[in-house]
């Protein structure tokens, strides 16, 4: 047996009153589970456990005022069977075994041990987005899905995502209809998730040849479905959230009487369970996100006015926009509004790098690469922004404060048919170029076949936008908000360079680097756009400095 004291809850606090206990006898209850809640006179605290097992006695009561040191409870050992009802003989039980008339019992491949539902929402869209039109509902009441299946399609402003679950199970039932906006967080549909699994386990004995009586596939399928109505049945209790966020009762209510879901709320305690007072933190921070998203289309110069009637001067047509390109011009025009940019240009000798790369090519190539300048100024730039840090990081004129980044995601912008997307490879600086050649093809396979996932959109630092596969000299990208800079790169193309008193024919690259004035002072600019230059000429740098 092992007992639970209240520990030292700070300087000159000698006792608590207990305002809510967590945990019940014969509860099974793990270290690091909050089990009381009590209130000094400095804050209102959850303590966690540090022991774990079952619950045999509580020794205080709520309202009673605990020392610190003094039991608060006891736990014994774990209990050798669990609590969960063995469903497996009742559900044989109430089988129909007449049917199968070689009463071969129905055998099921594991106990079932509980039958729950579960909700499954809409994901985090990415930054910025805050809604999606449901383009195609793949999935109809009744199916079985698996985690990973596909069920909806949608369409962001970045591009159309075929969603997939992240739960098995059979849909009971189905909130969204194709063409609805649809918010992330909001409930798609409701799965009953344990009945499922005990039908694809379920195996039914062979009869016996020898007994001639054989069950007809109709009797099986009956005792299937008895089965199954049975399982919902035995366990008839609310439905439970899958992956239900570990919570004491305390905070959910709060959750819910404040309007938020507990699921989507990080838990601060090193096991992630949430506090009531993560609650409270989380909902300042939506307030707070709230009053600056809710800045007026005129606060941030973007007043719409009315176009003139162009049909006074000729004919014309009015086509619709596709939601890609509404919600690329909205997410731009955010960016262009609140971001104070300034492009700087200059050009890079990569003369050397290109007979390093063509010297390299077919080696990336064979690892399913494809070594071209794309790849090389993401591994560079990861460089970079280890050098500077104010390029890898956002403003956030809420808190007046700036985010600094110490991982480094890079979004390479992707022409499709569909228009711009920007997939995101993760940790750059800690891949070698071949695997970050390798990631760019692919990522920009998916979004060209329109197979790109939400997670591969998000949580980029930094973007690079090459045009030079298609042409031009130079160009102003567009701060992809909320990052801070962008490097535009445009046709390398020989030029002369006049060197020891002598024109020479050298290849150069022009770069075009925006960046975010607010946090990005112009020597700054000039300083990283040489810095990511020197590298492409003397690669070296990277390794000397990077
Ligand atoms: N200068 C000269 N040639 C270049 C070059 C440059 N800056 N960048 C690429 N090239 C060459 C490549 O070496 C390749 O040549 P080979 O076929 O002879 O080897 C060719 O152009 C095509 O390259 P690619 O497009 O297959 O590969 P990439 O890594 O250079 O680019 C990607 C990948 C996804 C960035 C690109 O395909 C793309 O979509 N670019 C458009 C980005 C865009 O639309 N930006 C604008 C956004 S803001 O409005």
């Amino acid at each position: 047996m092992k007992e639970f004291v209240l520990p030292e809850l700070g300087e000159n606090i000698e006792s608590a009153t207990v305002l809510k206990i967590l945990i019940n006898v014969g509860e099974k209850i793990e270290a690091d589970q909050n089990v009381i809640e009590i209130e000094t006179d400095k804050a209102t605290i959850e303590v966690p456990s540090t022991i774990g097992g079952v619950v045999n006695k509580i020794f205080i009561k709520e309202g009673d005022k605990a020392k610190i040191g003094e039991v608060i409870f006891s736990v014994g050992e774990e209990a050798s069977e669990k609590t969960t009802k063995p469903v497996k003989q009742e559900i044989i039980a109430n089988v129909d075994v007449t049917k199968i008339e070689n009463k071969n019992p129905v055998q099921l491949s594991q106990p079932i041990e509980s039958d729950s539902v579960a909700e499954f929402i809409v994901p985090e869209l990415g930054e910025s987005i805050t809604s999606a039109t449901v383009l195609k509902v793949l999935v109809k009441i009744g199916d079985t899905i698996h985690s990973d299946q596909s069920v909806i399609e949608i369409e962001t402003d970045k591009a159309t995502i075929e969603v997939p679950s992240t739960i098995n199970g059979i849909i009971t039932e189905i909130f969204i209809k194709e063409g609805e906006k649809v918010a992330a967080g909001q409930k798609i549909f409701l799965v009953r998730t344990s009945s499922i699994q005990q039908e694809t386990k379920l195996e039914i004995q062979k009869p016996d040849k020898k007994n001639e009586k054989v069950a007809t596939e109709n009797n099986l399928v009956n005792v299937k479905s008895e089965i199954q109505q049975k399982v919902i049945l035995i366990d008839n209790q609310p439905p439970i959230l899958m992956n239900a966020a570990p919570a004491a009762p305390s905070v959910r209510r709060l959750a819910r009487e404040l309007g938020v879901d507990v699921n989507k709320i990080p838990g601060s305690s090193p096991s992630g369970r949430i506090s009531l007072n993560d609650v409270k933190a989380f909902v300042k921070k939506i307030n707070e996100e709230k009053k600056s998203t809710t800045v007026s289309s005129e606060q941030v110069g973007t007043k719409i006015l009315p176009l003139p009637d162009f049909t006074k001067f000729g004919t014309i047509e009015r086509k619709p926009m596709s939601g890609i390109r509404t919600k690329t011009a909205e997410h731009l025009s955010y960016a262009w509004a609140t971001i104070p940019h300034v492009t700087q240009f200059d050009k890079a000798d990569i003369t050397e790098l290109e007979k390093i790369r063509r010297q390299f090519a077919p080696n990336v190539e064979k690892q399913g690469g494809k070594l071209t300048m794309t790849s090389i100024l993401a591994k560079v730039i990861s460089s970079a922004l280890k050098v500077f840090p104010q390029f890898n990081a956002s403003v956030d004129m809420t808190s007046k404060e700036i985010v600094y980044k110490h991982y480094v995601n890079i979004g390479v912008a992707v022409d499709t048919e569909n228009g711009l997307i920007v997939p995101v490879v993760r940790d750059v600086d800690k891949k070698n170029i071949s695997q970050i050649s390798k990631e760019i093809n692919e990522l920009a396979e998916k979004s060209r076949i329109r197979k790109i996932s939400l997670d591969e959109l998000q949580g980029g630092c930094f973007t690079i936008s090459n045009l030079g596969g298609v042409g031009g000299t130079y160009f102003t990208p567009i701060v992809n908000s909320p990052e801070a800079a962008i490097i535009g790169v445009s046709r390398a193309s020989i030029e002369p360079v006049y060197k020891e008193n002598n024109f020479v024919p050298r290849l150069l690259l022009p770069l075009s680097l925006s960046y975010d004035h607010r946090i990005i002072d112009g020597a700054d600019g000039i300083r990283f756009l040489r810095w990511v230059i020197d590298a492409l000429e003397q690669p070296m740098k990277i390794l000397v400095e990077g």
